[in-house]
């Protein structure tokens, strides 16, 4: 018995280091793959990754194209990520569709999985629904949200 428990700590020893090189080479790679996906315009923020294809589409078309490709639409939830994205839109110049959208009630801005948002960088005087017409959110190169008409064509934005 003696010396089948000192044999059980040597293999779980062996067990520790195994894993300790595999949790290394994952960690290599992972850092590897974080590079890849932010080049040349992705942002890495926390767990989350920001990366734009270059395509522009209205709300429907980019919503669609980021589920896809197993990600989201751009769906910030502090001044970090928002900060992010905006440096990718100065990249790009052009705004983006996040994935917040008053499509369901007037008003209660809300994720793509329906829970209301919370956190918020609205331009001043914003949201207005100009013509009762704007359901979906871009943001602008100064980071500030604007509520916008869902049909209107946008770069597209996917977080991972
Ligand atoms: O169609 C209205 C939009 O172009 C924008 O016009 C003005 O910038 C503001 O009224 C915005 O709120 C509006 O989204
Ligand atoms: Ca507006």
């Amino acid at each position: 018995k003696g010396d089948s428990g000192l044999s059980e700590v040597t293999l779980l020893k062996k067990q520790v280091s195994v894993l300790q090189g595999q949790l290394t080479a994952l960690q290599a790679s992972l850092s590897k793959y974080q590079k890849v996906a932010a080049f040349p315009s992705g942002r890495i923020v926390g767990n989350k990754a920001f990366v734009t294809s270059g395509y522009e589409g209205n709300f429907d078309d980019l919503k669609q194209r980021c589920l896809q490709a197993g990600g989201q639409l751009a769906s910030p939830r502090n001044a970090a990520e928002n900060a992010a994205i905006q440096q990718i839109v100065i990249l790009h110049n052009k705004p983006v569709f996040l994935g917040i959208n008053d499509i369901q009630t007037e008003g209660r801005f809300t994720y793509l999985n329906g829970d209301a948002i919370v956190y918020s960088n609205w331009q001043q005087g914003e949201p207005n629904n100009d013509k009762g017409r704007e359901n979906c959110v871009e943001i602008f190169v100064n980071g500030k949200w604007n509520d916008r008409s869902c049909g209107e064509k946008r770069l597209i934005l996917c977080e991972f």
